[in-house]
């Protein structure tokens, strides 16, 4: 079977990517392990899964037909709804035809005298193409904690991206919850109410805001759907993360200092975000992230909030994170911190009580105490960036392996091509603008940059990275991150949060605006490329 493309997943990217090619003319199918579309949005089906970015913002920009014609019940939408839009976009685009369901791709070579990839799926299929494109996910390879006896769980063991499609039984049983970041955070305030116990397993709180989600008011929807061109134009350039709409208005980043601001000021600043809902708080003042004092005085407004939320002041200072604001990825809550004033939920803080290990019965704390579960969630995370990608096996030039070129970290000119590896592009992947980005906004650019360069080469041209630029922009996105507080920070944005892996910069952090220019120069007279 050969093709001019293979695209890898049918998530936001992938979707996108088999969009642009096929519009471009060329001959391209999409490989999909689950059976059906949604990437992220198929497999966190765990109870509680939904958006934070508002969904009228979290959705394809790139036809506005598409946009005009589809409407969100919620401002922030569920899972199972959001699976639904892209099965919908999937017909709506006649994309269905070119996707392969439950074939999960397991190794792609490429072969220099063919000039082609060779990509393995299912149990004994082969794709040839001249272009593969790994639209795999940036958080789609689950991770499990490495905690003895975990194996051995005689309940319920299930991580939260991996939630079986026939639901989990929840209702009047014991629950563990291990893992307290934005999936932790959305399932434990959603089962609170309906388990009979739930013990909460922290390592490290995490700074929450407010979501105040609400079903999607029909004069909102047509306003934003009036301003689309607008709303996605300022999300393209407004610097920092893209989103714009807030409180049913369009809301640019403030660029002012939190220090020039008065006390007063500042504060109705934090506290109109705080009201209006949604995880940008870090988009009232400029310098939140990059000014130690400006990051100070956004923890002096969100430790009272949390104090005043949580009546056990042990249980909130417990909640309160040690690590400064906005440096890991916030979650959005709605009752999260109200979850701790329920009888039937306690935290374990397991800096105090470490784990010991996992029994066929239950959790056994360090210091000796048995906690007995029915089910174990958990909600660890993600090999992020390069995870998923690492558990194809890909080979370049003269067979070299993608794990052996990045043995010491990732290196991705504009996140989206790697040297030794010719005509493969990755779509919202590491090195790239997907974290501190909108994904779907990110998928179009990128698909449509693939399309550009694929375009440039002619009938049968070979393309790969310049090292120099590569090494240029690995370099860029050092001194992007140096600039701010989040290297000092461990987290999956540093990739600290495996055991093992190369701690290093994973995302871009500048503005949207930026890196469009930056790819623009990249394709003007191919001057970043070896085409061959
Ligand atoms: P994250 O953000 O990686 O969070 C994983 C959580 O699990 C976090 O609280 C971790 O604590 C905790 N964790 C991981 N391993 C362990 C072990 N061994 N013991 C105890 N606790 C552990 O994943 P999420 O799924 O919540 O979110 C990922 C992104 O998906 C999210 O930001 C959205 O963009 C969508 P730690 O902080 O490492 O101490």
């Amino acid at each position: 079977m050969d093709r001019d493309v293979v695209v890898v997943g049918a998530g936001f990217g992938g979707i996108n990517a088999l969009h642009v090619l096929r519009e471009q003319g060329l001959d391209a199918v999409l490989l999909e392990r689950a059976d059906g579309v949604g990437g992220t949005w198929y497999w966190n089906r765990y109870p509680g899964a939904r958006v934070d970015i508002e969904s009228m913002e979290y959705s394809y920009g790139f036809s506005d037909e598409l946009q005009q014609e589809w409407s969100w019940s919620e401002r922030y939408a569920g899972q199972p709804e959001v699976r639904r839009y892209l099965d919908w976009v999937t017909d709506r685009l006649g994309l269905r035809d070119h996707m392969r369901f439950s074939t999960p791709v397991t190794g792609a070579s490429w072969s220099e005298s063919a000039r082609r990839w060779r990509v393995r799926a299912g149990d004994s299929e082969t794709y040839e193409a001249r272009f593969l494109v790994l639209a795999t996910g940036f958080l789609s390879a689950p991770v499990l904690p490495d905690i003895p006896g975990l194996p051995g769980f005689g309940g319920d063991l299930v991580h939260t991206a991996a939630w079986p499609a026939d639901g989990v039984e929840l209702a009047g049983r014991r629950v563990g919850v291990i893992g307290t970041a934005a999936s932790g955070v959305q399932v434990i305030q959603e089962i609170a109410s309906v388990v009979e116990r739930l013990t909460v397993f922290q390592r490290t709180a995490n700074w929450c805001f407010p979501l105040r989600n609400r079903p999607m008011d029909p004069g909102y929807e047509a306003f934003v759907k009036a301003n689309y061109p607008e709303i996605r134009r300022l999300a393209r350039e407004t610097p920092g993360p893209g989103a714009v709409l807030m409180d049913g208005r369009i809301v640019p980043t403030d660029r002012r200092s939190a220090l020039e601001a008065t006390s007063a000021e500042r504060v109705a600043a934090f506290e109109w975000r705080w009201n209006a809902g949604g995880v940008h708080m870090g988009r009232s003042f400029g310098d939140l992230i990059t000014s130690e004092a400006a990051n100070d005085e956004l923890r002096r407004f969100l430790e009272p909030k949390i104090r005043s939320l949580v009546h056990d002041q042990e249980t909130a200072a417990r909640l309160i994170p040690d690590h400064r604001p906005l440096t890991r990825r916030p979650p959005g809550e709605s009752g999260y911190y109200e979850a701790f004033n329920r009888d039937n939920v306690e935290l374990v803080d397991l800096r105090e009580e470490p784990i010991g290990s996992v029994g066929p019965s239950g959790v056994r704390l360090a210091g000796g105490r048995e906690i007995g579960l029915d089910v174990l969630v958990c909600a660890t995370g993600f090999d992020s960036g390069t995870g998923a990608v690492l558990r194809i096996d890909v080979r370049g030039r003269d067979g070299v392996g993608l794990g052996e070129h990045w043995a010491d970290g990732a290196r991705v000119h504009l996140g989206i091509m790697t040297t030794r590896f010719p005509n493969l592009f990755l779509v919202n992947g590491p090195q790239s603008p997907a974290v501190h980005f909108s994904p779907p906004v990110l998928a179009d650019f990128q698909s449509r940059h693939i399309g550009a360069l694929i375009g440039r080469l002619g009938p049968s041209g070979v393309v790969e990275p310049r090292e120099d630029a590569q090494d240029e922009w690995v370099a860029h996105l050092g001194a992007l991150y140096d600039k701010t507080l989040i290297p000092k920070t461990d987290s999956w944005w540093t990739a600290a949060n495996v055991p093992g892996k190369p701690r290093q910069v994973l995302n871009y952090a500048g503005s949207f605006a930026s890196y469009a220019r930056r790819a623009g120069r990249a394709l003007d007279g191919l001057a970043a490329y070896v085409v061959r």
